[in-house]
């Protein structure tokens, strides 16, 4: 089982999209692990973003995340990081698929309403960085139901 990271962005949560996000999470078999909602400082996007740091358009997309709170959460599942990537969908939201989150609710390329981790090097790092107290576990009844190992 893989954990990943969510962050549902500012524009997710101020379109009120938040609930219908996590429920296709939810509904494709992940499960909720962690889950806060913040108003990130500076000095948290600036890391968690730190590999964009010589990019163009880091300064915008720092503003961006900071521009109102985010809901951060840890899902656990079979696959998790890939997964949680393809419901997503690719970055652009004007050229992500259909079925997708960006490609049903965004067409931007900074408002694209959700970050999924995307590496289980990636994912460790996030983890630690906005969960330092960590997760918790627990089970859920009838999981097999949803992956049965295979
Ligand atoms: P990802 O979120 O699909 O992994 P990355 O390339 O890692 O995409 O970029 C991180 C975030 O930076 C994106 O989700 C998006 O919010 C923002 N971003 C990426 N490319 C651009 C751009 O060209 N202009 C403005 N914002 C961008
Ligand atoms: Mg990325």
């Amino acid at each position: 089982m893989q954990h990943t990271l969510i962050i549902l962005k500012p524009d997710c949560v101020q379109r009120r999209l938040a609930g219908t996000v996590l429920a296709r999470f939810e509904a494709k078999g992940l499960k909720l692990v962690g889950m806060k909602l913040i108003q990130v400082s500076k000095a948290l996007a600036e890391q968690h973003y730190a590999e964009h740091a010589a990019r163009p358009f880091f300064g915008g997309l720092i503003d961006f995340i900071t521009g109102g709170p985010v809901i951060v959460g840890v899902l656990e599942g079979n696959e998790a990081i890939s997964v949680v990537r393809n419901l997503l969908g690719a970055t652009n939201g004007a050229a992500a698929a259909p079925g997708t989150v960006r490609g049903d609710f965004s067409i931007s390329k900074q408002n694209n309403l959700v970050h999924g981790s995307d590496s289980p090097e990636s994912a460790a790092r996030e983890i630690a960085l906005w969960f330092p107290e960590g997760v918790v576990s627990y089970d859920i009844a009838g999981s097999t139901w949803v992956f049965d190992g295979a």
